[in-house]
């Protein structure tokens, strides 16, 4: 028995589905969880000594890829001096400075502990600031577990087939309103059944957590001239697409500018951070300025804060780092499409920068109703066949992949080898 088998069957006893988030559990691709033991640029080690190309990245942060060394210099340095205070520090004030200076729509910003944190505090705001209580959100994007988000969720949620999660009381629900992804009169019609009654609509700019779907031309800045029209404030979800589609994110790569931002992951450099940030006239309403109550025992924590200004500046000081990544992660899209061409599979490939997903489906992927005709029983067994040739994809069809700067050739030459020889075996299989 593999040293990973023993410890999941231990942590099965100790943790529900004996891990601490869903997806990690291997529940949509079937087989046990491979614990790991350590990382370094592009690589994962297992616990039984097993490496694998990474291609999750711990969800989206190692844009660097792991360990990048200035990361752990500064956060040697920090450890040395203190861990935390529960106090203003200077580099809580660094931080904030570089996200203004980066992200084209915050003129302000609060950091917290999570994308969750974020996401359900800036909803809370635009409630707030806009003295409405009903939000939309687009069937298939994920926010993170607020009980607000948990109403047909992607991600996590559409993995395990919970499109609405028990515990979600129907009032907190009834004030959730989905829209289709890609689709403006969605939108359009519930603006008009509940007018003067939505204080903001909230959407990946990118979503990651149907997988990757891009947004259809036009449709981002429809949805802010929607929102400008109708007093509702505009929240960008960049936990997933901040800093790593651009460095100011998807707003700087298709130019539309949100009222609210939320942000995680890269902030973070691996460690816990969220953030929430926008127009001042809306963050001031923020508690101790404003009468909107937000708190957290960590929140700008001085490691997690050197970590992510110490990512953040690598990827500003280096900017042509942004384009390379994008060529890296179309040289393994176009090494797939020629393996799976082939191979008579169906399939459809979307990728917006390093953000990317193999759909087995053959249908184009513009929304939910489009990512939920995927064969993920064929996702399933690619997945397995890709992790026995050490290749650890996302353990879920309703993911994106990831592509760090270390990812250079030799990775993607290798990846596209253990693409094709595992289609030719879920080819064979049938
Ligand atoms: P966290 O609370 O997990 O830090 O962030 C929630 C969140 C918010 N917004 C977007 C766009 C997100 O993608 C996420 C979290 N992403 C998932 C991956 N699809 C995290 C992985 C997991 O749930 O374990």
């Amino acid at each position: 028995m593999t040293k990973s088998k023993e410890l999941f069957n231990d942590a099965v006893n100790l943790m529900p589905g004996g891990v601490n988030s869903p997806v990690r559990a291997f529940r949509a691709v079937g087989g046990d969880p491979v614990f790991f033991a350590s990382a370094k640029g592009p690589m994962l080690t297992d616990v039984d000594g097993e490496d694998y190309i990474d291609y999750i990245g711990s969800w989206g942060p190692f844009i660097l890829g792991h360990s990048h060394p200035r990361v752990v210099e500064a956060l040697h340095a920090q450890l040395d001096r203190a861990m935390s205070f529960g106090a203003p520090t200077e580099i809580e004030n660094e931080l904030a400075q570089k996200i203004i200076e980066i992200v084209p729509s915050i003129e302000m910003v609060r950091m917290v502990n999570s994308g969750t944190e974020a996401t359900l505090s800036a909803i809370r705001l635009a409630r707030a600031f806009t003295k409405r209580d009903k939000i939309i959100k687009f069937e298939g994007c994920y926010h993170g577990h607020g009980d607000s988000f948990l109403i047909k969720a992607g991600s996590g949620v559409a993995t395990l087939g919970l499109p609405d999660s028990p515990g979600v009381t129907p009032s907190t629900a009834n004030d959730t309103l989905t829209a289709r992804y890609n689709d403006r009169a969605s939108i359009e019609e519930l603006v008009t059944e509940f007018p003067d009654q939505i204080a903001c609509i909230i959407l990946e700019p990118v979503v990651g957590n149907m997988g990757c779907v891009p947004p259809q031309d036009g449709f981002l800045q429809d949805v802010r001239d929607l929102c400008t029209r109708e007093g509702i404030l505009l929240i960008f979800d960049e936990v997933m697409t901040g800093f790593r589609l651009a460095p100011g994110g998807a707003q700087e790569r298709f130019g539309v500018t949100p009222d609210l931002t939320t942000l995680g992951k890269i902030i973070g450099g691996g460690l816990p951070v969220g953030a929430y940030g926008g127009r001042r006239d809306i963050m001031e309403m923020v508690a101790p300025a404003g009468p909107m109550y937000q708190a957290g025992t960590l929140s700008g924590n001085p490691l997690a804060m050197t970590a992510g200004l110490e990512t953040l500046r690598v990827l500003t000081e280096n900017p042509e780092l942004y384009p390379k990544l994008d060529a890296q992660t179309a040289r393994l899209e176009e090494g797939f499409q020629s393996n799976l061409d082939d191979m008579d599979l169906p399939y459809t490939i979307n990728r917006v920068g390093s953000m990317i997903t193999l759909f087995f489906t053959e249908r184009n992927v513009r929304n939910w109703d489009d990512a939920k005709t995927c064969d993920t029983g064929l996702y399933g067994s690619y997945f397995s066949e890709m992790l026995r040739r050490g290749i650890y994809l996302p353990p879920a069809q309703f993911e994106a992949a990831f592509l760090s700067i270390m990812h250079d050739d030799d990775i993607i030459a290798r990846t596209v080898e253990a693409n094709r020889e595992s289609l030719k075996v879920i080819k064979r299989n049938g």
